[in-house]
């Protein structure tokens, strides 16, 4: 063979998507140690409005998602839980029973269940290790329980249709689901679009290139992350930012012992954040078996908590 199958996962992923034309790298390898702590940074910007207006709206609105739970639910969240927005719900629904957070990473789970035993005695919580695309087992413990999931953040914008469409029918599917939480970005001003994801401090930039720093620690890369600028594209025909690492020149870079070629201006396709309207949130809803109950926005408009029933 000519090339041995490098051993990690980072670094097999990584060279299949630069094999692909155009070039493309999934947004979820952003997210080592270096990238977790530029994405809170994102989250304070002042450009950056998605968290900050979420957590307003499940502030605001508190009242109507506590009438979405049913008495003795089981929450579960999709992706890393303890946030605040995870504690303005836990604050706010007193009738829980559970609390499920979901998670790739077991020791962020054990520090992040810890932390809650303490600060909610009265709910059990149940971490669930896991990549919550696949099929999820549940603790059976939960079985006779009503079940809302959570998936705040806009994190489902990263996903294509069908694979969004398959994480909510996930949940639609659990036996005695009663309900979804669901946090989406809206289609907005392209200029208020663009902003949020090249920020003036360069932090967005940082994250994305960070990409490229964590192939050089991971995955045997020589990049010079400093030939490659950052750019945010809003796609309207698709209704998504793009995030694309842009060569500034021709240039040959080794990954995991084999070479790819960039010409000048040739991209790296790292994410997609798509934006819904009530629309194409409500299409998406339905195809996942769920109808929208109510859809929760700020006074702008800018984002959505849809609480989806069966
Ligand atoms: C965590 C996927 C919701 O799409 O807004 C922020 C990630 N990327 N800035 C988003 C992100 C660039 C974020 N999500």
């Amino acid at each position: 063979m000519k090339h041995a199958t490098p051993e990690n996962e980072f670094a097999r992923a990584l060279l299949k998507g630069l094999s692909d034309s155009p070039k493309t790298a999934e947004a979820k390898w952003f997210y080592d140690a270096a990238g977790s702590a530029l994405f809170e940074r994102i989250t304070e910007l002042p450009e950056y409005y998605p968290t900050r207006t979420e957590i307003g709206i499940l502030r605001d609105r508190l009242p109507e998602i506590a009438a979405h739970v049913p008495a003795g639910a089981a929450l579960i969240e999709f992706g890393s839980g303890a946030s605040v927005k995870t504690r303005v719900l836990l604050d706010g629904l007193d009738q829980l029973a559970a609390y499920v957070p979901i998670d790739i990473s077991a020791q962020f789970l054990a520090e992040t269940a810890d932390g809650l035993r303490r600060d909610y005695p009265a709910l059990t919580i149940h971490p669930v290790t896991g990549d919550f695309m696949t099929q999820l087992t549940l603790p059976p413990a939960l079985d006779a329980r009503p079940k809302v999931g959570f998936f705040p953040g806009s994190t489902i914008g990263n996903l294509d249709r069908d694979a969004a469409v398959a994480l909510l029918a996930q949940a639609r599917h659990w036996p005695d689901a009663a309900g979804f939480i669901l946090g989406a970005d809206l289609v907005k001003d392209a200029d208020v679009l663009r902003a949020a994801y090249d920020d003036a401090q360069g932090v967005t930039a940082e994250f994305n290139r960070n990409l490229l720093h964590r192939a050089n620690r991971e995955a045997g890369a020589d990049f010079d992350p400093d030939s490659f600028a950052h750019e945010a594209r809003w796609n309207a025909a698709e209704a998504r930012i793009e995030m694309h690492l842009v060569s500034r020149a021709a240039q040959r870079v080794q990954v995991a012992g084999q070479h790819i070629d960039f010409a000048e201006g040739e991209t790296i396709h790292t994410e997609n954040s798509r934006k819904y309207t009530a629309e194409s949130l409500t299409d998406m809803a339905q195809a996942a078996g769920w109808r929208v109950a109510d859809l929760l926005t700020d006074p702008q408009d800018y984002f959505a908590v849809a609480l989806l029933k069966p």
